[in-house]
Formats: structure tokens, sequence, C-alpha cells
């Protein structure tokens, strides 16, 4: 098995602690962002997206990191406690997954990254956004009282809400004001700090690059690259 990963990458990472979780060998290949080497041709071909992650199993080839956990959960996880397969509570998980991918993921990395890795600047909109986020977060876990995203069993949903709010953690955004996404993040390192410190690694080097930008000399294709420092 690999995995074309990116060592700042929430949906890489996301997939390492899956992997790690599951304590599966794997060859890990790290893709160099900062190169875009994930722009080349032959990355494209085996992810069109010309995102990553991207998993291959055997004949499986595939990207989008949601898919990689529920693949590698149904077809690995002998427990079949990371993904249930009881309806309602595979319905929480899969709830989770298409919530941080749609909104939480989606607003935090608009926030957060693209004005580290591109030449954007943080909107207040985009603050907003980010707030709502972790809002919508906090009721879920507030309502359903849970240790975990999705109940009281650590499931596959926690592996990319966690490394979401990492990327808040990493420019020193202030989680108070949300204490349920709190007491879940810190319950998450506490008890899983080898899993932790997989998503540790990427918050050290976001921390970084959120000091020293970095510039870039790839054009791509959509968006505006930093050309000077
Ligand atoms: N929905 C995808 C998103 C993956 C993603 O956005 N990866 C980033 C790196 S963290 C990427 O490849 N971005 C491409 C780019 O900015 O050119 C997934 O969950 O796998």
């Amino acid at each position: 098995m690999k995995l074309y990963s990116v060592s700042d990458g929430p949906p890489s990472l996301a997939c390492q602690q899956l992997l790690k979780a599951l304590d599966i060998e794997y060859e890990l290949i790290n893709v160099d962002f900062g190169k875009s080497e994930h722009l080349t041709n032959e990355y494209e071909e085996l992810n069109p997206q010309k995102e990553i992650p991207t998993l291959i199993d055997d004949d499986l080839i595939m990207g989008e990191s949601n898919a990689i956990l529920q693949y590698l959960a149904d077809q690995y996880d002998s427990s079949g406690k990371l993904y249930p397969k009881e309806p309602k509570l595979r319905a929480i998980v899969n709830h989770r997954l298409c919530f941080n991918l749609a909104l939480y993921y989606r607003n935090i990395s608009e926030y957060v990254m693209a004005p580290i890795y591109y030449d954007y600047q943080r909107t207040p909109l985009g603050l907003k956004k980010t707030k709502m986020a972790l809002d919508i977060f906090n009721t879920y876990l507030q309502r359903e009282n849970s240790t975990y995203a999705a109940g009281n069993n650590l499931t596959i949903a926690d592996f990319p809400l966690v490394t979401a709010t990492m990327c808040l953690e990493a420019i020193d955004f202030q989680l108070d004001s949300w204490p349920y996404v709190v007491k879940w993040y810190e319950n998450f390192k506490q008890k899983h700090p080898d899993l932790w410190e997989i998503a540790a690694d990427g918050m050290r080097e976001i921390s970084y690059f959120e000091k020293n930008p970095p510039v870039s000399s790839v054009d791509h294709p959509i968006h505006p690259v930093r050309k000077n420092a």
C-alpha cells in the first residue's frame, strides 16, 4: 500500500492517523507541495483532482481523504469500531465527515491555510465563517454530550476534525469560546498521543510557514502564488 501525502496537509495527516491506528505497514510518499509536485502530469495520472492525499492499494487508486478513511476502515478494521456498521452510528460518522469536508475544514482551510500557502489575506468574512464552523461543531458535541466527534468511541470522524482544528492551534487561534471543542480536542491529544503526534508534526510546519510565508516560482492553475517574501 502507498499513501501520497503532504507533511502539513490535514487530509493527508488524517489518513496517516488511521493507518497508524490500524497498524498498517505502508509506503509513505511525501509530495512536495512547495515544488508543486502534485501538479505534474505523473501525479495527475494518479489523481486527476491534483490534490493530496492519494491512496494506492493494489488496483485501487483514489484521492478524497474521506473515501480513503472509509475504505481503509471497512477493509482493515477488524474491531469494527472505527467505522461502525450499525446504520445509525455509521450515519453520525458519515455526517461528521461530510460536515468537516463541506463546512468545518473548508472554512478553516480558507481562513488559515490559503493565506499561508497562497497570496490571499485573512478577511473578516473568513473569520466569521471559521467562528460559525466552530459554533456548529461545539453544538454537535454539546448536544450529543460525547467524548468523541461521533459518539463515545474513537472513529474515523475524529481524524479529519482533529487535523482541521490543529490548523487553528498552528496560528494561535484562541479556542476558549468553544469549550466542547476544546474538551474533545484535548481529550484526543491525551488519549491518543501517538496519533496526535502525527498532527503535531504538521502543526509545527504550519506554524513555521505562518511566520515565514513561503514563496513559489511555480504558477498555480487557480491560486495566486507569493512571488516575494
Ligand atoms: N477533498 C480533498 C482535499 C485535499 C486537499 O485539499 N489537499 C490539499 C493539500 S492539504 C491540496 O492538494 N491542494 C491542492 C492545491 O492547493 O493545489 C481531500 O479531502 O482529500
